[in-house]
């Protein structure tokens, strides 16, 4: 019997128990069956959680790339792996082949070499969404060089720390990228990142805006020219399983950006098992993931999981909004895709906009949506389910992090019934578990906690870069012996579960534990509410009271606020109690967010608390001029 492909509920289960019972043997076959390896492990897993040290496979030798292309040269050579859809609709298309994908990964893995890029190096990947990041991604782990990708929005202070946090030797950027109507001079970005990073040895700088920029002799080549000139023959490296594949930085919502650490061969298995079984992919199917590559969702759902099942992914350039609201649906028809997976906030930014830009799409080539990112609220689930998915579409909402590698809790596409906001059931292999605040496992269901994982899954971060202290105090400290997610969930009367946000959104008004999120879902139910965010900020009487930032649609813009905020407030109070009204609320035309899209709530809060002293690090934000427009706002 093979595991790697769950084909019904009742077989998820017989799966799921099977790999909690005997997680050693259920993982061993998977592993065994579906992938090459050089050489076999020893044992299938090896871990202490209170020291916070796993190790999956070890002693195993594999190569990821091996994996993710050459394995399926003979069968599907000349099938698409990617299809590159550029910023601009009126360029064309690019379809690339496994056959050429191989080609170019290889070429590309020669340059590496030849520019002194070995086993173990760290290079920084600095580019836009074009094929060259992809490539440059695949070829670093073809010969063992730790790729660390930064997302190219990010400013040159943010590149600069995490250029120097992990000394990476190398920088593949380009002259510039398109985002929309902007094009971003990322060249120069680096220049400036540079002048702090002593690191690095070389620059190579792909083309693709063809604008003029400076090129630093001794430092900077053009990659083209080296990749005309390398051989497409390359020998992989053979890797351990526990050899670091990447370092990726967390968005940083909270304090310095933490670089985490993921391994070879447990990461591989985990992102392609979960891939092919969340989303049921099937041979023939068009899979998108609109995330960027710099981004974990990018990493395993656009590149590791669909390449490691030999899928053809959708890689886009663009943004939502360019050159209109209907971009996504237009791409969706164009390529026929089938698997459509993003952010709740791009769903509420596209249901916020008129109809039209959605309605003459039939999208009738979709099979499975997905949701990732933050907690989707109820009426972008049902906006995205009726619109999007045409109410056929089963909508996966899966909850997982960076440092989980691969999805964790999420229903299978066509195998587990979808509940609104829900993310559902644990994949095989996860034990999630939610704790009280004296740290004790809550048992049953209708329960709420903190949630915890308490036995190590294959894909799980192995560490942050040069900092286990810091790795064993965030996450295995909190709950000694299990994994922290910092998120709090609910378990529902089935075992469902449903992700209720970060735990530090909890507010605590007059003794009573409020999140945060359901009080902002409900007042998004609000006809001209856009999007909300609610904090938390001290109250004499009630230890704390809730603040509450509104972003109104454009049929809101004409009310009058007060009557607005009344009936915000009677609406929270019908669904949630009187105890959860905001005392404050303040409309704003944005909320300071970073670029993976989550609320940087610890400016909000400042705010709230008209302290205005200290923003810290706003480089990571994807607007940060709306803050001080909030400031100035603030009641
Ligand atoms: C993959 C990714 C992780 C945090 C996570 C949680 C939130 C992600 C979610 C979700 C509710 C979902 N999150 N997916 N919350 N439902 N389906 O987003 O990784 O950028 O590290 O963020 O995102 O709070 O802890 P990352």
């Amino acid at each position: 019997m093979s595991y790697y492909k769950i084909d019904s509920l009742e077989q998820y289960f017989k799966h799921y128990n099977k790999s909690i019972r005997e997680p050693r043997k259920f993982w061993g076959k998977i592993a065994e069956e579906n992938f090459t390896w050089y050489q076999q492990w020893e044992k299938v897993v090896d871990f202490n959680m209170a020291e916070a040290d796993v190790k999956w496979f070890v002693d195993a030798k594999v190569n990821i790339v091996k994996n993710a292309i050459d394995r399926h040269l003979a069968r599907r050579g000349n099938k698409t792996a990617i299809i590159f859809e550029p910023n601009n609709p009126d360029e064309p298309a690019l379809h690339i082949t496994y056959n050429e994908l191989h080609q170019r990964v290889c070429k590309m893995a020669n340059v590496l070499r030849a520019q002194g890029i070995a086993k173990g190096d760290r290079v920084c990947i600095y580019l836009p969404m074009i094929p060259e990041l992809a490539v440059a991604v695949l070829a670093c782990a073809r010969i063992g060089a730790i790729h660390s990708v930064v997302f190219a929005g990010f400013s040159a202070a943010a590149l600069a720390t995490r250029i120097n946090d992990s000394d990476c030797k190398m920088v593949v950027t380009s002259d510039g990228g398109f985002r929309g109507n902007k094009t971003i001079g990322l060249k120069s970005i680096v220049d400036e990142a540079l002048q702090s990073c002593p690191s690095v040895k070389s620059v190579l700088v792909a083309k693709r805006t063809n604008d003029e920029i400076s090129m630093h002799a001794d430092r900077d080549i053009w990659l083209q020219p080296l990749l005309d000139e390398a051989s497409d023959n390359n020998v992989a490296e053979i890797m351990d399983a526990e050899d670091p594949l990447f370092i990726l930085y967390t968005s940083g919502s909270t304090g310095k950006p933490k670089g985490m650490v993921h391994t070879t061969a447990g990461y591989m298995v985990y992102t392609a098992y979960t891939f092919k079984n969340v989303f049921n992919y099937e041979e023939n199917d068009i899979f998108w993931c609109t995330a960027d590559i710099g981004w974990i969702t990018g990493h395993s759902y656009i590149l590791y999981g669909p390449l490691l099942n030999g899928a053809t992914t959708v890689m886009f350039e663009g943004v939502p909004s360019h050159p209109d609201f209907s971009r996504f649906w237009e791409v969706i028809e164009k390529h026929r895709v089938t698997h459509f997976y993003t952010a709740p906030t791009a769903i509420r930014a596209l249901a916020k906009e008129n109809i039209d830009y959605i309605q003459p799409y039939p999208l009738k080539s979709l099979k499975v949506i997905g949701s990732v990112g933050e907690p989707i609220n109820e009426e972008a689930w049902h906006w995205y389910n009726d619109h999007v998915g045409g109410k056929r579409c089963p909508l996966v909402d899966t909850w997982w992090q960076t440092e989980t590698g691969g999805i964790m809790i999420s229903p299978l596409a066509f195998i587990t019934p979808t509940k609104p906001t829900y993310a559902s059931l644990p994949l095989p292999g996860i034990q999630p578990v939610l704790m009280d605040e004296k740290r004790n496992e809550i048992e049953g269901n209708q329960v709420t906690g903190s949630l915890c994982i308490k036995f190590p899954w294959p894909a799980i971060a192995r560490t942050i870069w040069g900092n286990h202290q810091r790795y064993k105090d965030t996450y295995f400290s909190t709950f000694p012996g299990k994994y922290f997610t910092g998120d709090g969930a609910l378990r529902d009367e089935v075992g469902y579960y449903r992700i209720t946000g970060r735990v530090d959104d909890v507010v605590i008004v007059s003794g009573h534990n409020l999140g945060t999120a359901p009080i902002e879902d409900a007042i998004n139910e609000h006809p001209a509410v856009a999007e909300s965010a609610i904090v938390g900020f001290p109250h004499d009487i009630k230890g704390n009271a809730l603040y509450g930032y509104i972003i109104l649609k454009e049929t809101g813009e004409s009310r009058d606020r007060n009557n607005l905020a009344n009936e915000i407030n009677m609406m929270i109070s019908h669904q949630i109690g009187p105890i959860a009204k905001l005392d404050k609320i303040q409309f704003v035309n944005g909320l300071p967010k970073t670029r993976s899209g989550k609320i940087m709530r610890r400016i909000l809060r400042k705010i709230a608390e008209g302290d205005f002293s200290n923003f810290g690090d706003i480089s990571t934000l994807l607007n940060p001029e709306i803050v001080e427009e909030i400031k100035d706002g603030r009641i």
